[in-house]
């Protein structure tokens, strides 16, 4: 979507209108694999499942949970679907990050009233466990937003879904606990319209985190801002790719995404060295950081009863604000396509993302860009 002009009313800072990020959902080529992938290999458990089985006859969808931490992996049945149309253009991928609120039909009416583009009016879905609202606006991409108003509904997941037995897991928990925060990656000279768009529609509330001129390798410049909600439940990042740059990995990821969306999802967990080690038991790979980070590391982050050398092992980065410090580890990329990534984040005080590690983080990431011949 091309916009021309500020088409947004200016009402004025608002409360946000949403609470939490209910789920993701994800559309993929084969959701059953999909599933078994996230169960396997991030420690997710299967918990429900909507398909033909359960009447639904155009698409299989596997809900699977971990924590708060709740992902929707949807694939199209038959070729004529909007779903095999989005996994055509952008590979798999996020579709839907939808949000908990109060009231779906107030959320939606107030956003479209402030600019945002309208996907589905608002509807309802009910069972014998009673009824959900829902309605979707779009955002960037072909990305949209869900807002799930639960009230009190009793069923295993939403209205024919059947609730998954559960399975055992032979193998290390990886204690993940809630999703810290989602970031999209836009084309250049569009970030401050879709930061507007979210602090318009949704209510949320802007912060620099970087710009191409704090952060910038040879490669990758680019610049960023943070939106949150009120409470800081929800936190949303946008980066565009910085001025003069051809071949950053924003600019990567638009060209294999054909255009913009979701580049990654960080989950929180209360011990990161124990969600690694679960991790890549279970074959999960990271970014790799050379030891030279680790060694530059020492004189800053040393009073803080770090183990360095653990984290050098399972290649941790730190990074630390006036608050506290925070720990972070990037994946490889968990699909072909060099689009969707996932962080693990484990917050001790600090509210930033690592800013301090982007460029040890940029450079680790055009090795692997490297490697693809993309650069
Ligand atoms: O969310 C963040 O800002 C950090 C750092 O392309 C980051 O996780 C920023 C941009 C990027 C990769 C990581
Ligand atoms: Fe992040």
């Amino acid at each position: 979507m091309r916009i021309v002009e500020n088409r947004f009313t200016d009402a004025g800072p608002v409360e946000s209108t949403i609470q939490n990020v209910a789920h993701l959902e994800l559309w993929v080529g084969n959701a059953r694999q999909a599933a078994h992938y996230y169960c396997r290999g991030f420690g997710f458990s299967l918990v429900a499942y909507a398909g033909p089985e359960t009447g639904v006859r155009d698409r299989a969808s596997y809900v699977v949970r971990q924590g708060r931490c709740c992902l929707v992996l949807t694939a199209a049945l038959l070729p004529d679907s909007c779903i095999a149309e989005h996994v055509h253009l952008h590979g798999d991928g996020i579709r839907d990050v939808a949000f908990m609120v109060t009231d779906a039909a107030k959320a939606f009416r107030h956003a479209v009233e402030r600019g945002a583009v309208p996907v589905a009016e608002p509807w309802e879905e009910t069972d014998a466990h009673g009824t959900l609202r829902k309605a979707s606006i779009a955002s960037y991409g072909g990305l949209i937003h869900t807002f799930v108003e639960h009230r009190d509904y009793k069923g295993c997941f939403a209205p024919r879904f059947l609730a998954a037995v559960p399975a055992d897991d032979p193998l290390l928990p990886v204690g993940l606990f809630a999703i810290d925060h989602v970031v999209g990656n836009v084309e250049r000279g569009q970030l401050e319209f879709w930061t507007r768009y979210y602090e318009e529609t949704l209510g949320l509330a802007r912060r620099q985190h970087f710009d191409d001129e704090t952060i910038s390798t040879p490669l990758t410049a680019l610049t960023n801002t943070v939106l949150s909600s009120t409470d800081e439940q929800v936190k949303l990042l946008l980066n565009e790719p910085g001025r003069g740059t051809k071949r950053s990995q924003i600019e990567e990821y638009l060209l294999f995404n054909g255009g913009p969306g979701v580049q990654h999802v960080a989950f929180a967990t209360r011990d990161i060295r124990r969600s690694v080690r679960a991790l890549r038991a279970r074959g999960i790979e990271f970014i790799h950081v050379p030891a030279t980070y680790h060694e530059a590391l020492r004189p800053p982050l040393s009073d803080n009863s770090l183990d360095l050398e653990e984290f050098q092992e399972l290649g941790i980065l730190a990074d630390r604000d006036a608050h506290g410090h925070l720990l972070q580890i990037f994946t490889r990329l968990p699909q072909d396509r060099p689009t969707l990534f996932f962080e693990l984040i484990e917050r001790r005080g600090c509210n930033g993302f690592g800013a301090g590690n982007v460029r040890a983080l940029f450079a680790a990431f055009e090795r692997e860009q490297a490697q693809r011949g993309n650069l």
